[in-house]
C-alpha cells in the first residue's frame, strides 16, 4: 500500500485548523491534525514544502520508519513545528492502517483498558460569584472534573476567562493582543476561589486549576501550599517549566498533584520531571508530541514512575487530535484524565466525528481508525483567518508569560 498523494487542508470554521490528508494507491486515505496556534502557517510550509514531497512513493503500513525517517532525517531535532508536523504524518498513516485492517485505533494499540474517557471541563467567570455559577452548569451537564478560572479582582482579561461562556478561543486578534498581569492580585484570589467551590459543592467534584507559567518556582510553591486545603486534583504549568530542576523547591512545599507538559514536544522535555518525580500528570498530547507513536513512548516512560496522562484538549486541537487521542486514552493503562473543550458547530461539522459524550465521560466510537473525517467542500467555505494567541505585560509595561 503505497501513498499515492499527501494535502494540506487550511481551513477556519470559527478557529484555524491545519490538516494532512494521506491518500493511497488502494484508495484507502488517513487523515492527521497539524494546527499550532497562531503559527499554523509554519507547520503548513513545513509539511507542504518539505515532508509531503518524501513521503509519495512510500509503504503507508511502515510507520515506525517513516515516523524515524522524520525525525532523524532532518537533522534539526524537535520543537513544535517539526513534531507537529511528524504527529500530523504520524496520526495520518495510524488512521490508515485501521481503516485497511477495519479496526478502531484502540485495538491497534493494544485494546480498551477502560469504559469510557473521563473529561474535565472548563468553568470560567469574571469573578468568584460567575465562576461558581459556571461549576454549577457543569456539574448539571453531568462533569465529575472541572478546571476553574476567576477574574482576578483589578486585572482586565487574566487567563481563561472568556466572553463565550462554552467556548474558550484565546487567540482573538490577527495580531497579539495585550494583556496585564499582576501575580500578588492572583497568588491572593485564587485560594478564595477554591474555598467558594468547596462551600459550594463539597468535597465530591474533581476541581482543577491552571496557573499558565505565571508564577516564579518561590510563587508556585505558595500557591500549591495555599491550595491544599480544596484538594485540587491537579496544579497545571505553575512555572513555564524551562528550567525542570526548580520544580524540587514547589515539591518540598506541597502536595498538591502538578500537571506540566501541554507546550512540550517530546520525551526529551520531561523525562526529567518525570524520572525525578516532580510533576503527576504529563500533559503532552498527539499533536503536540510527534503523534501517538511518540506520545506513546511518553507514556509509558512516564507509568514507570506512576506518573499518568492529562493529554491537553483545547480547541486549538482539532477533533481529528480529539479523536485520536480518546482512542490513546482508553487504551493507555497509566490514564489521568482528558482535556475537554467542545469545538463550535461550525468546526464540528468540517471534521464528522464518531466520538461522543455521556456521564462525564467522552468515549470514542468505534469506526476503524480514529474515527475523524474532513469534509473538504466545506472546509474550502473557511477562508484562513490570522490569529494569534495575547502576550501578558505587568503593570509596568514588562514583558511576561502569557
Ligand atoms: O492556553 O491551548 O490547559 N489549557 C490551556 C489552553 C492553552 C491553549 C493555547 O493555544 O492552557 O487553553
Ligand atoms: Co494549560
Amino acid at each position: 500500500m503505497r501513498i499515492r498523494e499527501a494535502r494540506v487542508i487550511v481551513t477556519s470554521p470559527g478557529r484555524n485548523f491545519v490538516t494532512l490528508k494521506i491518500v493511497t494507491d488502494e484508495g484507502v486515505y488517513g487523515i492527521g491534525d497539524a494546527t499550532l496556534n497562531g503559527r499554523e502557517k509554519a507547520v503548513a510550509s513545513y509539511l507542504e514544502d518539505h515532508v509531503c514531497p518524501l513521503l509519495i512513493g512510500r509503504d503507508a503500513r511502515r510507520i515506525e520508519d517513516i515516523w524515524q525517517l522524520l525525525y532523524r532525517g532532518a537533522y534539526w531535532r524537535r520543537g513544535p513545528v517539526t513534531m507537529r508536523a511528524i504527529a500530523a504524518v504520524d496520526v495520518a498513516l495510524w488512521d490508515i492502517k485501521g481503516k485497511a485492517m477495519g479496526a478502531p485505533l484502540y485495538d491497534l494499540l493494544g485494546g480498551k483498558s477502560r469504559d469510557g474517557v473521563t473529561v474535565y471541563g472548563h468553568a470560567n467567570g469574571r469573578d468568584i460569584a460567575e465562576t461558581t455559577d459556571a461549576v454549577a452548569r457543569y456539574i448539571d451537564l453531568g462533569y465529575h472534573a472541572i478546571r476553574a478560572q476567576s477574574g482576578v479582582p483589578g486585572l482586565d482579561k487574566p487567563y481563561g476567562v472568556s466572553k463565550d461562556k462554552h467556548v474558550y478561543e484565546p487567540a482573538d486578534a490577527a495580531l497579539a493582543s495585550e494583556t496585564i498581569w499582576s501575580t500578588p492580585e492572583y497568588l491572593r484570589h485564587t485560594p478564595r476561589l477554591f474555598d467558594a467551590l468547596r462551600t459550594s459543592f463539597g468535597e465530591a467534584p474533581l476541581l482543577l486549576h491552571d496557573a499558565h507559567h505565571r508564577l516564579t518556582p518561590q510563587e508556585a510553591a505558595k500557591l500549591a501550599k495555599s491550595l491544599e486545603p480544596y484538594d485540587l486534583f491537579w496544579l497545571e504549568d505553575p512555572t513555564p517549566a524551562e528550567n525542570q530542576e526548580s520544580f524540587q523547591l514547589i515539591r518540598q512545599h506541597s502536595t498538591t498533584p502538578l500537571a506540566v507538559g501541554e507546550v512540550f514536544n517530546t520525551l526529551w522535555d520531561c523525562k526529567d520531571l518525570i524520572q525525578n518525580q516532580l510533576i503527576d500528570y504529563i500533559r503532552a498530547t498527539i499533536v503536540g508530541a510527534g503523534g501517538i507513536t511518540h506520545l506513546r513512548r511518553i507514556a509509558d516512560f512516564a507509568a514507570v514512575w506512576q506518573v499518568r496522562t492529562g493529554c491537553h484538549g483545547a480547541t486549538d486541537l482539532s477533533p481529528v487530535t480529539m479523536g485520536a487521542a480518546l482512542h490513546f486514552q482508553s487504551w493507555v493503562p497509566n490514564f489521568g484524565i482528558q482535556e475537554y473543550m467542545p469545538h463550535s458547530a461550525e468546526t464540528d461539522a468540517v471534521f464528522p466525528h464518531h466520538y461522543s459524550f455521556a456521564d462525564g465521560m467522552l468515549h470514542p466510537g468505534d469506526a476503524p481508525g480514529h474515527g475523524v473525517d474532513i469534509d473538504e467542500a466545506l472546509a474550502a467555505t473557511y477562508p484562513y483567518t490570522p490569529r494569534q494567541l495575547p502576550i501578558a505585560r505587568l503593570r509596568d509595561g514588562s514583558m511576561w508569560n502569557w
